[in-house]
């Protein structure tokens, strides 16, 4: 068995000879060096916990982190690969976790019963405040809102008995950094705390939701590609950081579902995550449905086109959010049925980017009922408090 020490030393070593500090790659030499093999949080853990048994504190570790990023102004170089790895640190740090996976597109092929019902929400955007007269919004109301969202669907769905439903969240959950860049640092943990905020808000709600409808089996959909967690523009590579820090919240919803799961609790909850995720309803006509943030994609009107070839499939109804306007567009017969494209309400409501593009709209969600049968689909707006 390994010793902590041993962990630290090990860690300092990398830390001296490559400038910069990995849990993943301290787990890596600990095995290569020892055969004992490590979680990059244990191997941090380990690490704390040598240097808190000789004085050292969790303080002196930001300290030095401080010390050396000031270091290496002297040299650009070393300067700027200093600040990426002290990024993908703050943001590890207070989450104590990286990610495990990225996945950029799911698909999902589903049993297809003569009505499928969609309940979607986009744009909460945690951690964006307003105090105008006229559109307030903060953390509180973000959470008022989420959770009248939750007591409406299971109100609808007692209401008409469904035996399964799909839920979507289809991007923006945090305003995230509004990336300016100068900022870096601070704007990188108010980004993290957002993203924590959201998970906890969202974990507390799928567990009431599945304790509301015992009996109904619920696809908890979440979409990880959207533009106000984008990463990317710090620069960071793919493997310090995902590109996207609604990644960190999928991941952390996945798990926290899957051990729940473990000890039977949350049974009747399939959480699926993807940059963009395809659900197909049926095999032998499969009637194809993507939703997507919509960021990605240029031209409104061609979305159809571009969704149809980048999933290879045609595309019969596209649920898209992005633009905080609630529509729906349909579009001409294909295989038989209606390609429609449902854009949600935000639930942030009024921002002052919706002012500025005279987008704006009252704060919903949307019910979409899909006809497997004649192949049309349908959204009904809901509009929250
Ligand atoms: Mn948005």
């Amino acid at each position: 068995m390994i010793k902590n020490s041993q962990i630290y030393e090990i860690a300092v070593e990398i830390e001296r000879e490559t400038g910069r500090m990995s849990w993943a790659k301290v787990a890596d030499e600990v095995e290569r060096r020892t055969g004992d093999k490590r979680t990059p949080n244990a191997v941090r853990k380990a690490y704390k916990r040598h240097l808190q048994a000789v004085g050292g504190t969790v303080k002196g570790i930001e300290e030095r982190k401080r010390m050396n990023l000031v270091r290496s102004v002297v040299e650009t170089n070393v300067r700027e690969y200093s600040e990426k790895s002290l990024l993908a640190e703050t943001i590890i740090g207070i989450w104590n976790k990286e990610p495990e996976h990225f996945t950029d597109r799911q698909v999902v092929v589903l049993q297809t019963s003569k009505e499928e019902h969609i309940y979607a929400f986009s744009d909460v955007h945690d951690g964006y405040k307003n105090s105008h007269p006229k559109m307030t919004y903060n953390q509180e109301i973000t959470e008022k809102r989420l959770w009248e969202i939750a007591e409406r669907i299971v109100a609808d769905v007692k209401l008409h008995g469904y035996d399964h439903i799909h839920v979507l969240d289809n991007g923006d959950p945090i305003e995230g950094a509004g990336l300016r860049v100068s900022q870096l640092l601070r704007i990188t943990e108010a980004m993290t705390l957002q993203a924590k905020h959201y998970t906890n808000t969202m974990k507390a709600i799928i567990k009431w939701v599945s304790e509301q409808l015992p009996n109904v089996k619920i696809k908890w959909l979440m979409v990880s590609d959207d533009n106000h967690g984008q990463l990317r523009l710090y620069n960071t590579k793919r493997d310090e950081l995902p590109e996207n820090i609604v990644v960190l919240i999928t991941n952390a919803l996945k798990n926290i579902i899957e051990s729940a799961q473990e000890f039977g609790g949350l049974q009747n909850i399939e959480f699926i995550t993807a940059d963009e995720i395809l659900l197909t309803f049926g095999e032998e006509k499969p009637f194809n449905v993507v939703c997507a943030h919509s960021h990605q994609y240029t031209k409104n009107d061609d979305i159809l086109n571009q969704v149809s070839q980048r999933h290879d499939v045609t595309c019969h109804l596209f649920i898209g959010a992005h633009w905080h306007l609630a529509s729906v567009k349909y579009k001409n017969v294909k295989d038989g049925g209606q390609q429609a494209m449902v854009w949600l309400p935000s639930v942030v409501g009024d921002t002052d980017f919706s002012e500025q593009l005279f987008l704006s709209c009252y704060p919903g969600f949307a019910k979409i009922t899909i006809d497997t049968v004649s192949r049309m689909s349908n959204a009904q707006f809901i509009r929250l408090q």
